[in-house]
């Protein structure tokens, strides 16, 4: 059965559906990039509270800047907006839920007017953002804003059409203040440390070039709240899409796929209200440094750990690298002795149990997490879930071994193909330049340290990360990935 709104009442009990009417409801967050894990994420943290009879006015209109996002769009309009969230556990109790709290979707190629009306009318009182660590326009090794980039040069050039995330907001704050109206906040739901702060600082930096009065305004008015976000979220493959048809009968075109476990934790700085998250188990504290740098340097770091040596040994999915005993006791040595040491106390968790708890999600059979999603965006990844680490690690003199083998791991992994003589595609935006840096082996090391906005310049200048780095890297293309770890885990 095809999910509509006017499918929702034939569909079996056991899945969960709105329990609220759609109609009576309307949006009041607008956000861009709905892809699997904010429909996994924000989205049902948002559908829990309309079932509860709450935040009517708090629905989502999705936008999208990428030619990618017309897709997602295409697939959700046929179905009224509707979405099927998947939950995968291991013997765990897991939920089908069809999701309604999508009411719209425009994209900025089609949409253009209609969108930064959207933005700019009274009822939007939230923007939110996944659209990757990579979608900032910062410069990871500076932390400054891309401004000669030639998106940015061309919203800026035409501010009233503008293409980028940035430019739109910036038009339509304009619009609001002109006309009177109370900002919106705007909230990032991307993996990035301090996602709030990048995402401000972008903005500002972008409306700066634009009009200096606009930015002061929203320097002072609009807020950024930093957020913790977690949930793991699997692409949506075609054997998902079966399995959910096989399971229920029920045939989405674009279902999400996610772990049962999700957690998110916010700053409360929202300048025009916010929903009543917290009464569906969001977190809110004043400051979510402690809980961001856990997160991000143990589960997404880890990933990264196990991803590219996991691809090196042929292995498709995230619990295969689990069940191989050395490359699991790797990961978890890495968390251990690696980055629990430079982590602060984090209040209410106790970081033994949390680990614990990453290993089982890791080792999740029923998900299917593919290497090929983690593996992605290398190069825009690895400064945020690992370089924080070995810099901290630098500055305490501490061994490097382990967290260079993450770096040789990757780039070894670029030269694209496995150890079972399978190729495989790299998938980065940057992929051109990265695989030339590979390209020649007698210079390799030089080649990716020589990449800036990955290693800064301060990185090369580390002797013994050099040299851990080389040591590593020789190791796995003369021996291998297992014999590589025997010596790394002192085997
Ligand atoms: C992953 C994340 O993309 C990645 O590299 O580490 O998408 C990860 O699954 C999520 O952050 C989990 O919350």
């Amino acid at each position: 059965m095809k999910i509509t709104q006017a499918a929702l009442a034939q569909l079996p009990n056991s899945i969960i559906k709105p329990a609220y009417d759609r109609a009576a409801t309307s949006a009041g967050i607008v956000h861009f990039g709905v892809g699997g894990f904010h429909r996994a994420h924000q989205a049902i943290y948002t559908e829990m509270l309309l079932n509860l009879g709450k935040a009517q006015t708090w629905r989502i209109c999705g936008a999208g800047v990428r030619e990618a996002d017309r897709s997602m769009r295409d697939a959700l309009a046929a179905q009224d907006y509707l979405y099927t969230l998947y939950e995968l556990g291991d013997g765990e109790n897991t939920d089908i839920q069809t999701v309604g709290v999508i009411n719209n979707f425009l994209v900025v190629q089609d949409d253009r007017e209609e969108l930064l009306a959207t933005l700019s009318s009274p009822s939007t009182r939230i923007v939110s953002l996944t659209v990757t660590e990579g979608g900032y326009f910062t410069d990871d090794s500076t932390g400054q804003f891309k401004a000669s980039h030639p998106d940015v040069l061309h919203d800026l050039q035409h501010p009233a059409t503008p293409n980028t995330v940035f430019g739109l907001m910036t038009e339509a704050l304009a619009r609001r203040r002109d006309a009177g109206v109370a900002p919106f906040t705007v909230m990032s739901c991307d993996n990035l440390p301090h996602n709030g702060d990048v995402v401000r600082k972008a903005l500002l930096s972008f409306s700066a070039l634009r009009d200096s009065d606009l930015h002061d305004w929203i320097a002072e008015n609009v807020t950024f709240p930093n957020a913790m976000v977690d949930r793991i979220t699997p692409m949506t493959s075609d054997a998902h899409k079966q399995q959910l048809l096989d399971e229920t009968g029920i045939e989405d075109a674009w279902p999400v796929v996610a772990e049962p476990f999700l957690q998110w934790v916010v700053e409360d700085k929202f300048c025009n209200g916010r929903p009543e998250w917290e009464t569906v188990g969001v977190q809110f504290t004043s400051d979510v440094t402690p809980y961001e740098e856990m997160k991000i340097g143990l589960l997404n770091g880890s990933h990264l750990a196990m991803t590219y040596l996991g691809a090196l040994l042929g292995y498709e999915f995230a619990h295969e690298t689990m069940e191989d005993e050395l490359l699991c006791a790797y990961v978890r040595q890495y968390m251990d002795l690696d980055v629990t040491p430079l982590l602060a106390d984090v209040p209410g968790i106790d970081l033994t149990e949390y680990k614990d708890t990453l290993i089982k999600r890791f080792s999740n059979r029923a998900i299917c997490d593919q290497l090929a999603r983690i593996c992605s965006d290398g190069a825009a990844k690895l400064p945020k879930f690992v370089l924080t680490t070995l810099r901290g690690q630098i500055q305490a003199g501490a061994p490097l071994d382990r967290t260079a083998l993450i770096v040789a791991a990757w780039a070894h992994y670029l030269n694209g193909v496995d150890e079972k003589g399978n190729h495989y595609p790299i998938v980065d935006p940057q992929s051109e330049v990265l695989k030339l840096a590979v390209a020649d082996k007698s210079a390799l090391v030089e080649n990716i340290l020589a990449l800036e906005d990955v290693f800064g310049s301060d990185i090369p200048k580390s002797t013994a990360f050099v040299e851990a780095f080389t040591c590593q890297l020789e190791r796995l293309q003369s021996q291998g990935v297992h014999a590589t770890l025997k010596q790394v885990l002192n085997l």
